[in-house]
């Protein structure tokens, strides 16, 4: 049913847009010319679908042709706007593209403009607006609360989206790899809510520490923009703001992740193979904790630190806060006598691994949160022992994170040699990602590297790189940059797509994530990210293209590019709270 759709969808696409952008051949072809009338291109001008800030830089793609020049058009009555000349083409290798660039920035009115290109269909609605990013940033934050654990959504909240509770997870059981003395091989234990990981039903540790820190610090960097955000959740009638009460759903199952006994923590909790394509009330198979880990505890140790930090903040979370405290120091304490327990899959277990060998980054990470929230000089020390250089962060790779906290609270406590020191390091990341956006073709700082399952979080959380070095330094270089990463998520890229479930003219329909496709709605859960481009094409399905950034397919099938996950959709949403306050 929702498969019919999506060719009905793409069907309608592909007619208006006067060819298959998904074509295997990414040069720009020409259709055969029919009598009197001209020649036009298969290829489309690709550009952000959902909207462009007035401030913004702004910019289209367009596939190499004859044409110098090009138009912005007012899309209501077709009177031109702005002429403009196109770049001269340039190959972009991921795509092996060759392409030109139409800069319209100079245009700031805002209103609704097509581009118009001899030779090409005419690009998709071009919006300017001061809030062009909110409705996106609301549903990518409240996808959130799509994914809550043990818990209904009532149509008030999910609208069309509305289903019964799953995974009460109050009956799970210590899996053999987690058995210790006082919790031994098949204890019951209660650790319910949380959010599904991501198409799947399982709640992994690892990955919900980035996840969280990320949201944390949207929260923290911008508490003007989100003090009265209602996104339509439960809690939206409470007095705190609506991000935190939604991070505390998953904070509520984290901490019910850790073995009080010795304050090591469970790596996930799952069961023991994915469930079909079943709504969460029918994914009903037993519940296990798995395996103490020393990445989990560290990821725990990290991110409860940071919502200690911040949750004390609010006298109704008080109480919480100093639980925080307590439990990210006990994780920290296990790491520091487990520090090398690797997460091994056990045999009888085939759900998401989540397995990383490199503690470093971690040690780090945590290290770095602890000296904010305690003040304890131990822990700066042994942050710049490990002395980690931060690089793009991802579920396995947590060294920027712990520069960001500090560049960002630790001004008054650093030396001035310490602070200069990180900022350095900091910025040198931050630069190199705004050359590859300089050198670019398609001015996305994305090489072929880059075009690793979860793409699209890779060019999100380089923007969310980007934006911290803006905050250090005002410098506009980084927000051009980080613009530019955004685009390419939201329909600036080689198939035409808008990432983002929901927003864009183009738009996948057919995500890997198990309620979308079981709930008997055509419209996927708005708000999600999907993976994004990669031609590891580990799932098999058949896809258009076997060059990185256009082997894509909007299929169920493709879990390796189409599926949805909590740590995908957090940049995006730091990066569209940090970019629409800071226009
Ligand atoms: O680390 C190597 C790198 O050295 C190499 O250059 C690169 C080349 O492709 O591969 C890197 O390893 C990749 C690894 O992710 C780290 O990025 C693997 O190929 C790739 O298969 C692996 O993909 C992970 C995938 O699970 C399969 O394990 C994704 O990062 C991870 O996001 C994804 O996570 C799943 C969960 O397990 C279950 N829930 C859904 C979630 C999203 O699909
Ligand atoms: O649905 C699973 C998805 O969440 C995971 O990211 C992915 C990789 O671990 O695996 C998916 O499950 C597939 C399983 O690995 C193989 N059989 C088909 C499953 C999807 O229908």
């Amino acid at each position: 049913m929702k498969k019919q759709l999506r060719v009905i969808l793409i069907s309608i696409a592909v007619f208006s847009a006067c060819g298959d952008s998904n074509s295997q051949n990414n040069n720009p072809v020409e259709a055969k010319p029919t009598s009197g009338i001209p020649a036009m291109h298969i290829e489309k001008i690709k550009l952000n679908q959902v909207g462009f800030l007035p401030s913004d830089t702004k910019i289209a793609v367009v596939p190499s042709s004859q044409a110098t020049t090009f138009l912005l058009v007012n899309a209501n009555d077709g009177s031109q706007v702005f002429t403009g000349q196109l770049s001269a083409s340039q190959h972009w290798a991921p795509a092996k593209d060759e392409v030109s660039i139409a800069d319209f920035s100079s245009v700031t009115a805002p209103g609704e403009y097509r581009i118009k290109v001899s030779g090409f269909a005419d690009s998709n609605i071009v919006t300017i607006n001061n809030d062009a990013f909110l409705a996106a940033h609301d549903a990518a934050l409240k996808a959130y609360y799509f994914n809550r654990a043990s818990s209904e959504l009532l149509s008030k909240h999910a609208g069309i989206w509305s289903r019964p509770s799953g995974h009460a997870d109050d009956n799970v059981l210590i899996h053999t790899s987690a058995a210790s003395a006082q919790r031994p091989e098949g204890t019951a234990i209660s650790a319910p809510k949380g959010w599904y990981d991501a198409g799947d039903y399982n709640k992994y540790i690892v990955n919900s520490g980035i996840s969280v820190y990320t949201l944390l610090v949207a929260y923290e960097h911008h508490p003007e923009f989100y003090q009265n955000r209602d996104i339509g959740i439960p809690e939206s009638t409470d007095s705190s703001p609506d991000i935190l009460d939604e991070i505390k759903w998953n904070l509520d199952w984290m901490m019910a992740m850790q073995d009080p006994n010795d304050g090591g923590v469970y790596h996930k909790l799952t069961t023991l193979n994915f469930s079909g394509a079943v709504m969460p009330s029918q994914g009903t198979a037993q519940r296990y904790v798995v395996q103490k880990g020393t990445a989990a505890s560290l990821n725990f140790a990290a991110s409860l630190a940071v919502a200690s930090r911040i949750y004390q903040a609010f006298p109704q979370f008080a109480d919480v806060a100093s639980e925080y405290r307590h439990a990210a120091e006990l994780a920290w304490q296990w790491a520091q006598d487990n520090p090398n327990v690797a997460y091994v899959q056990p045999k009888d277990v085939s759900t998401g691994g989540y397995g990383d060998q490199v503690f470093l980054d971690e040690f780090s990470w945590a290290a770095a949160e602890l000296f904010l929230l305690t003040a304890d000089a131990q822990y700066l020390q042994q942050f710049k022992q490990l002395n980690v250089m931060p690089s793009i962060p991802g579920w396995s790779n947590s060294a920027a994170l712990g520069y960001i906290s500090l560049l960002n609270n630790g001004k008054t406590i650093l030396s001035n040699d310490d602070y200069r020191q990180f900022l350095e390091r900091y910025l040198a990341l931050a630069d190199n990602i705004v050359n590859l956006h300089q050198q670019s073709a398609y001015a996305v700082a994305m090489q072929n590297s880059d075009f690793v399952w979860g793409s699209n979080a890779v060019a999100l959380n380089k923007a969310f790189v980007l934006l911290q070095a803006q905050r250090f330094t005002q410098n506009e270089k980084y927000k051009t940059a980080a613009t530019g990463l955004l685009d390419y998520v939201l329909g600036r890229n080689p198939t035409d797509y808008s990432y983002l479930t929901g927003f864009g003219e183009k738009t996948p329909v057919d995500i890997h994530h198990r309620p979308s496709h079981a709930d008997n709605v055509v419209a996927p859960v708005p708000g999600f990210v999907a993976g994004g481009a990669q031609s590891g094409q580990q799932d098999g399905c058949s896809y258009p293209s076997k060059l990185p950034a256009s082997s894509y397919v909007d299929d169920w099938c493709s879990y390796s590019t189409n599926e949805v996950t909590i740590n995908w959709n957090a940049p995006l949403v730091y990066v569209l709270a940090g970019l629409h306050t800071t226009q």
